[in-house]
């Protein structure tokens, strides 16, 4: 289903430049397309050695593995190691949302995009043809995107993505329809953009509820673009202050309980390619009044739950140690 979305505003342009926030003039969307899945992980995935600052690769047992052989071949193989244009990470949920966090990955032109949702125990299923998001309006390349970042841009709180074009390919807007699968609405969001697209912030720079986006470009003429989200729904916006040195509580995850559906947002910092969004968590809440309960679980392990929280305000929520 798709939801009946505001439409967004330009409002800044480093220059007039010719195609600044106009319409891509490109050529018709090809249609989803299949590709390659990779062999079901059989053996359960290594135990990380314990103890502070020790790694171990996790890559082929979680299911990330993307190189030579696993899509469409290229005339040169290495190109597609070389390509990828930036990751995602976010819960976007599937069926629900279940509070883990899944990845979107743009590959230059190197393949469809691929979404990772996470199964849990850091196992992950390549869905991106089933979930509507392998898709491109090239017209000149195959997918020529880069810095995708998870955001909700329609305020009706399930996350969907955004995904500068490049070359003079036009953006795309994945909206989210609530079931884990997702509907290109760039045109209907005002959002179709057709820039050398480098580095998104997502912030409601504005104050009013909404996520508003700058976009940078990697053109002389045409620095930035900023986008203002028209959108006219409630919301809930969250900002965590907690204990020295991590005064902006990195790595906290805020769940949000509205009419029974839960909602995930982690404080993250580094968020997208190249920029980040702000550490304050916006929730919005559609036609709902409020939030019926607020679960903070911080970094160290404590819980803040708040509830009944009333729509369109700010809340400011510090460690309970603080
Ligand atoms: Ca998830
Ligand atoms: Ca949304
Ligand atoms: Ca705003
Ligand atoms: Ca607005």
């Amino acid at each position: 289903m798709t939801v009946p979305f505001s439409k967004f505003a330009v409002v800044g342009c480093a220059a007039a430049a010719a195609g600044c926030g106009g319409k891509s003039g490109n050529g018709p969307a090809n249609p989803p397309e299949s590709v390659g899945t990779p062999p079901p992980v059989t053996t359960p995935p290594p135990t990380p050695p314990a103890g502070p600052g020790t790694f171990v690769n996790m890559t082929d047992a979680s299911g990330i593995s993307f190189t030579v052989g696993f899509l469409q071949p290229l005339p040169n193989p290495e190109l597609e190691m070389i390509l990828p244009s930036g990751a995602a990470a976010g819960d976007y949920g599937y069926d629900d949302d279940d509070g883990d966090i899944d990845l979107l990955i743009v590959r230059g032109d190197g393949g469809p995009n691929l979404l990772y949702r996470n199964t849990g125990n850091l196992v992950f299923e390549e869905v991106a043809a089933e979930a509507g998001v392998a898709f491109t309006k090239s017209a000149v390349a195959n997918y020529r995107h880069s810095s995708p970042a998870f955001a909700d841009l329609d305020g009706d709180d399930d996350l969907d993505l955004l995904l500068p074009g490049l070359d003079g390919d036009p953006s795309l807007v994945f909206a989210s329809n609530g079931d884990g699968t997702f509907t290109e609405s760039a045109e209907e969001l005002g959002l179709d953009d057709a820039e050398q697209g480098r580095g998104i912030v997502c912030a409601d720079f504005d104050n009013d509820g909404d996520t508003d986006i700058l976009q940078l470009h990697m053109h002389a003429d045409n620095a930035a673009t900023l986008w203002m989200n028209q959108a006219t729904n409630n919301w809930l916006s969250v900002r965590l202050r907690g204990d020295a040195p991590n005064t902006q509580a990195v790595g906290a995850r805020i769940v949000a309980t509205i009419a029974g559906e839960d909602y995930l947002r982690e404080v993250t910092l580094g968020s997208n390619f190249a920029s980040h969004n702000p550490t304050d968590q916006l929730f919005g809440l559609g036609a709902m009044t409020q939030v019926d309960t607020l679960t903070v679980e911080w970094p160290d392990g404590e819980r803040t739950v708040m509830q009944a929280l009333a729509a369109n305000r700010e809340l400011v929520i510090d460690h309970p140690q603080r």
